[in-house]
């Protein structure tokens, strides 16, 4: 199974975000379910590496905080892959990151060679006129959500089918 963890949205959150997912030709916007912020990609693991990840990922004590996204950005430059949300600067959630990352690599997982940049996807995009991406991300370069509670992050196992990727919470685990 291909696993990561990320954190769930409010409802509330996610409707602030559902709001802002228009007027992109080629945009193929997040649903409700999919919606979510990756804190680290982990990749194919079979049974038994993921009951180790879920031991490493349980034993992590860390502090619950509040978060708030806010902006709007692309990934892949001149040819822009997606649109997301950023989140406003939050020193516990990179600490959260780390103690995720120094837990894994623990039980051997490869370093995590990217930045983390926390963000949460609102669409993947196809043929996107730069054009429209450019006037997307200036006409909700003020967005903010509602402030939330972050009481715990999740593991989750990603299907990529035809029809996007299906999501599933495999395993929450509490903050303090
Ligand atoms: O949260 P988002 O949508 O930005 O792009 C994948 C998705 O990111 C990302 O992990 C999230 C859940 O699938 N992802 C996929 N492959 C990856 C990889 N090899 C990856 N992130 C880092 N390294």
């Amino acid at each position: 199974m291909r696993l990561f963890t990320a954190l769930a949205l409010p409802d509330e959150v996610a409707r602030a975000l559902l709001l802002i997912q228009a007027g992109v030709p080629g945009a193929r916007w997040s649903r409700r379910e999919q919606l979510h912020l990756t804190l680290r990609f982990i990749g194919e693991v079979d049974g038994a590496e993921a009951l180790v990840i879920d031991d490493a990922l349980a034993s992590i004590a860390a502090p619950g905080f509040t978060l708030e996204l806010k902006g709007t950005g692309s990934f892949g430059g001149k040819k822009p892959r997606d649109l997301w949300t950023g989140a406003a600067p939050s020193a516990p959630l990179l600490h959260l990151n780390r103690k995720i990352e120094s837990a894994l690599q623990r039980i051997g997982r490869e370093p995590e060679a990217r930045k983390f940049t926390p963000h949460v996807t609102l669409a993947r995009l196809k043929h996107s006129p730069s054009g429209a991406v450019a006037d997307y991300l200036t006409d909700h370069a003020l967005f903010a959500s509602p402030p939330f509670a972050v009481t715990a992050f999740c593991l989750y196992s990603s299907k990529l089918t035809s029809d996007g990727s299906i999501y599933r919470v495999e395993k929450e685990y509490p903050l303090q």
